[in-house]
Order: structure tokens, then sequence, then C-alpha cells
């Protein structure tokens, strides 16, 4: 039998929308992982996906794929109707932190609370990407933004949400991790997560969740080396990565 051992998932575009990013965002590396996943599971087929806004969004000129695009924030209640017509399509949303935890929050506190048998991939660059760096909910202690110049003041603007152990505590949740691609092997272990988010979605047991850390070069004014140090030594102290939640959809 045939195995590729190199080449473009099939979904991936010729030429594929990394070119709308800038150098060093890792936005279109988790949108290679989903794309691989996808291919491996032999699920690309029957997966439809749900866009916010932002950065992230820009998948779509990348994926050969359904796209449905939403108002800002709402994709999973777009993607809840998407999944509740079609169920046996794949259904899973592409979210920023400020699309998912920012103006999303209800929207996503909604599809957990049902326990919708989506799954939703947040890229967390700890600011507003798209719009030059505003603070998000993310956003660290001490982090310059544009809306926050001298530093996030948590007696000002309160402290970081940590989305995926928030989305760990609700039972209609079965999995949630967070995952980093600043070395090899965590991009090995953040496509198993979401590998594993998708195998939950299939065995139709709720809501799957994969966080996944990105850099963001230009609203942190560091170089894209810098920015995977950051992660590695400040990020990481303050968003741990791992799994958080993983069950058969039994609430044990
Ligand atoms: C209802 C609404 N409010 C605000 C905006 C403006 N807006 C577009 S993208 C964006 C920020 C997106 O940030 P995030 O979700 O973190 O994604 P990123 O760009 O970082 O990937 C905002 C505020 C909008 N398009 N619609």
């Amino acid at each position: 039998m045939k195995k590729k051992v190199c080449g473009n998932p099939r979904i991936w575009k010729d030429p594929p929308g990394a070119a709308m990013y800038c150098p060093g965002c890792q936005h279109p590396v988790i949108h290679r992982i989903i794309s691989d996943v996808l291919e491996d599971m032999g699920i690309d087929g029957k997966a439809i996906c749900v866009l916010g806004v932002g950065c992230h969004a820009f998948v779509q000129v990348s994926w050969d794929l359904d796209i449905l695009s939403c108002a800002h924030g709402r994709a999973l209640d777009s993607g809840t109707a998407v999944k509740r017509l079609n169920p046996d399509a794949i259904v899973f949303t592409v979210q920023g932190d400020g699309d998912c935890i920012g103006i999303g929050a209800g929207a996503f506190i909604g599809a957990m609370t049902r326990g919708e048998k989506i799954t939703t991939i947040m890229y967390n660059n700890t600011n507003y990407g798209t719009t030059g760096g505003q603070l998000a909910p993310t956003t660290l202690i001490g982090q310059k933004t544009t809306t926050t110049p001298n530093g996030r003041d948590a007696a000002m603007e309160g402290y970081p949400v940590h989305t995926a152990e928030l989305a760990a505590t609700f039972r209609g949740t079965v999995y949630s991790a967070r995952g980093s691609l600043h070395n090899a092997a965590n991009y090995q272990r953040t496509k198993k997560y979401v590998k594993t988010a998708f195998q939950k979605q299939i065995d139709g047991v709720g809501f799957s969740f994969v966080e996944v850390l990105s850099a963001c070069p230009p609203n942190w004014h560091l170089s894209p080396t810098e920015c995977l140090k950051r992660i590695e030594e400040e990020i990481i102290a303050e968003f741990p990565l791992g799994e958080f939640k993983k069950d058969d959809g039994t609430g044990i």
C-alpha cells in the first residue's frame, strides 16, 4: 500500500493562504495541523468549518472546505445550527482568543452548557491581532497593548482568563487541552490534542476544545525568534500546557 510521506494535505489550496500572515505568525501553523489531522483521520470530506472574525479567519483562503463565516464571536451559535442540521458532519470552529472568550464568551459558554458535539480550536495570541493589538481577556499582567500602553494592571483590567481550564469545568465539555508550537515536540503534542478533540466529536460524547498558543510578532514588538522565547519563558508560566479534561461524556 502506498503511504504519503510528504506534500500538502488535500484541503490545502495551492498557493495556501499562509502568505496573508505576518512573518513569524503561528496561525498558519495551526491551520496546517488541523488540515493534517482532518486528512489523517479521513474526515476532511465531511468537515464543516465555522469561522469567527480575525486573523485566524484568513484560513478561508487556505482551505478547500465547506466554510461558514460568522459575525465576530458568533461562530459557536452558528456552529450549533450547522451541527444540529448535519449531525453526521464534523463541525468545528476556528476562533481567536478575542473572538472565543472576549466578544464570543456567551456563545462559548452556551455551547459548553448544552454540550454541543462541536470542536473548537482557539488561537491564543494574547491580544486582538487583526485590529492592531488591543487588550484581550488572555493578555498577560504587565503586557503592553495599544489599549494598555503601561501594561495590563490587574486592578484596572483584571486577570488573564484561562480558557482551557474554564472549559474543563463544564459537564458538557468532554475534552479540553492547551498546546503550543514553540518547538517540534510541542508541535507534535498539539497535533495529538487536535486529533483527540476530533475523535471526541466522532464518538458523539460532547464538546471538545483545544487552545493553542500563537506568536504575534508585530503586536508583541518582538522578532519571530524572540516570540518563541517569550512563549517558552513567559506565556507558558501563565498558561500551562497539557490536557485538562478527557472523559467519555458521563461527567466522570
Ligand atoms: C461585532 C464586531 N466587533 C468588532 C469587530 C472588529 N474586529 C475585527 S477582528 C477583531 C479582533 C480579533 O481578535 P481575535 O479574535 O483575538 O483574533 P486574531 O485577530 O488575534 O486572530 C475585532 C475587534 C468586528 N469585526 N465585529
